[in-house]
């Protein structure tokens, strides 16, 4: 994995790694990445065996948490006893967002769908007796949401996969390229199973970095999925064979280079169902990481955890639903919009319509009632409170008549408009956005 290095910032470099770049040419797939950039919200659900016990994701074995042995023993209390496909669709509908991911099998090679392969799945070898796939699947396409597949490409349980442990491994490539190539086929046809099974409208790899580009054979696998579906999107960590990118957890700070991105973001400290873990974010919290990710032209696919039952835990739910509420009042800011202007002239996340004659403007916190903007070489037709409809007026200060520099614009915002969350404001302007990007003075 590739590190960033910055000088002066060493203690960088242990948090941030970097995914590989993308190899693929922003110009041939833009057409099928609309829907992608325009749907701004995803919901990424780490479903598997690891919330009976609530213990991390196939990581507590290969970390040692726990042994192997006892780490498989959940699948006898995978029940999916209460789990209502229908309801978790609605859900993801209510958030507001317009594609869901969820895990078809994770490092620890545990299918949730019925595959053939082995009995390592929720259909053959847990109470559950099913692939709890499918009824998901068809309930996300029945509200219109598109489908994701999250897919591990490593599987620390297949005996022919090298890596098992953090401190050993199975064998070497180099030495016994022939077990490598019996795992290249098993992995590739359950990839194979999901494909033909379920279609997905996006691919979500994970697990890359134990082997290089060619070890994967990622041409052939990026080549097998389009061939199949040619607008099929794929994410970044294949080994950078994807189309976009996938930062994690923490907000770069800087725009992502790639076109397109996705933060994928845990909705507690922990992906999968651990109930020590009550480390929620706030709604605040997640709305302005999520006006953030959108003000720098990405998405973000926000994780919830069920529980072994299918149930979802009550705070999930409640941040979904205040995430959604928040959404369908300031829709008309968040969806279809492009990402904003560049940092520095206003304080806080932007949005601009897709012909940028409309800038939206995103209040961070309790703003106490005046918003500035600097550098805005546009006239400002009209200011609308978003979802409220309040008509707001605004300053000109410091605007020289002689001079090219814009003036800062000061813009008062009452107490009464003002949202529970974020605020966002609607300014209309005279002509798509122009920016003044100068030193000031008298030549501008
Ligand atoms: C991976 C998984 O190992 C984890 O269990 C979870 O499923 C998550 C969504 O993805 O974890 C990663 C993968 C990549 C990075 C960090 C954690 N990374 O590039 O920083």
């Amino acid at each position: 994995m590739k590190r960033i290095v910055v000088a002066g910032a060493m203690a960088l470099s242990f948090i941030m790694p970097v995914q590989a770049q993308q190899k693929t040419n922003p110009e041939e797939i833009k057409q099928k990445m609309q829907w992608f950039a325009d749907a701004k919200l995803g919901i990424f659900i780490h479903w598997g065996i690891y919330a009976v016990k609530g213990i991390d994701e196939s990581w507590s074995f290969h970390n040692k948490k726990i042994s192997h042995a006892d780490y498989m023993a959940q699948m006898k209390g995978f029940t999916a006893s209460k789990y209502d496909p229908q309801a978790w669709a609605a859900l993801v509908k209510e958030s507001g967002a317009r594609y869901a991911v969820i895990t078809t099998k994770h490092h620890d090679g545990v299918a949730l769908w019925d595959t053939k392969f082995n009995k390592l799945s929720t259909a053959r070898g847990t109470p559950a007796k099913r692939d709890v796939l499918t009824p998901f699947f068809d309930a996300l396409r029945k509200e219109n949401i598109k489908a994701g597949a999250y897919f591990s490409l490593l599987d620390w349980t297949y005996p022919d996969y090298p890596g098992f442990l953090k401190d050993s491994t199975r064998y070497k490539i180099s030495e016994q390229p022939k077990r490598w190539a019996k795992f290249q086929q098993f992995y590739q046809g359950q990839m194979a199973e999901v494909m033909t099974r379920f279609n997905p409208d996006l691919w979500w790899f994970d697990g890359d970095w134990e082997h290089s580009a060619d070890e994967w054979q990622a041409t052939k696998v990026r080549k097998m999925l389009t061939d199949h579906n040619p607008n099929t999107i794929i994410n970044g960590r294949l080994t950078g064979y994807g189309d976009y990118d996938t930062p994690e957890q923490n907000f770069p700070v800087q725009r992502p280079q790639f076109h397109w991105w996705e933060l994928c973001m845990t909705i507690n400290n922990n992906w999968g169902y651990q109930p020590q873990d009550t480390n929620w974010k706030t709604p605040y919290e997640v709305i302005t990481i999520f006006a953030d990710a959108i003000s720098n032209g990405g998405n973000m696919l926000l994780d919830i955890g069920p529980k072994e039952d299918g149930t979802i835990p009550e705070p999930q739910v409640h941040v979904l639903k205040e995430l959604g509420k928040w959404n369908k009042k300031h829709d008309k800011a968040i969806f279809g919009t492009v990402g904003g202007i560049p940092q520095g002239h206003f304080y806080g996340p932007t949005t601009l319509s897709k012909d940028s004659t409309t800038l939206y403007l995103f209040l961070p916190g309790n703003v106490s009632g005046k918003v500035m903007v600097k550098g805005l070489d546009n006239k400002i037709e009209d200011i609308t409170v978003v979802g409220n409809g309040a008509k707001l007026s605004h300053k000109i200060v410091g605007k020289i008549s002689w001079s090219p520099v814009p003036g800062l614009v000061y813009i008062t915002v009452p107490a009464n408009v003002q949202d529970e969350y974020m605020t966002v404001l609607e300014l209309k302007l005279d002509k798509p956005v122009k920016l003044y990007r100068g030193k000031g003075g008298l030549n501008g």
